[in-house]
């Protein structure tokens, strides 16, 4: 397939963070049954792709499979994001680091937490969230999809005043 390449960012654009957690670069490796045959590379490019198209320029996608790099990412966003779309992975359930954080900077970057799979139809430990109450919201379940409504509730809720 021919590569597309994205228009450029509008000089107004909202200004958006993504971040994956921890195991995420192993999307599309191992699991497919659970997460999908989709690699990290596919869902950012589709990201990248989808942005301009709903006035968003992204910043930046980053993986990492360590909490304080992720950590160190949020508050760095200040000066340059608006908001943020994170899937935290395991850390969704237990990390009050990220969870503060996020909350750290809530009076100048919104923050959407996504998953792919729909943690409430899974495990018990998946349905609790401590990133849920820092976050401004939430969307889980829809697979690669959850990422560009996440960008899309970013770009809405940055924009709403
Ligand atoms: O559904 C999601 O997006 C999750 O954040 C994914 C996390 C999981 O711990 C959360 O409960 C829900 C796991 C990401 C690990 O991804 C893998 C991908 C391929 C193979 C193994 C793990």
């Amino acid at each position: 397939m021919p590569e597309i390449t994205p228009p450029p960012p509008a000089p107004n654009a909202v200004r958006v963070l993504i971040l994956h957690g921890p195991n995420l670069n192993l999307l599309g490796l191992r699991e497919p049954g659970v997460y999908g045959t989709q690699t990290l590379a596919d869902i950012d490019a589709r990201i990248r792709e989808y942005a301009p198209t709903v006035g968003v320029a992204i910043v930046d996608c980053l993986q990492s499979n360590h909490e304080g790099a992720l950590i160190d990412a949020i508050p760095a966003a200040r000066d340059t994001a608006d908001a943020i779309v994170i899937n935290p992975g395991a850390y969704t359930h237990y990390s009050h680091a990220i969870a503060d954080a996020i909350r750290a900077v809530s009076d100048r970057i919104v923050t959407v937490e996504v998953h792919l799979s729909n943690v409430h139809a899974r495990e018990e430990f998946r349905r609790v969230s401590v990133i849920a109450p820092a976050a401004t919201g939430q969307i889980a379940g829809f697979g690669v999809a959850s990422y560009l409504l996440g960008v899309s509730a970013a770009f809405a809720m940055v924009t709403k005043n």
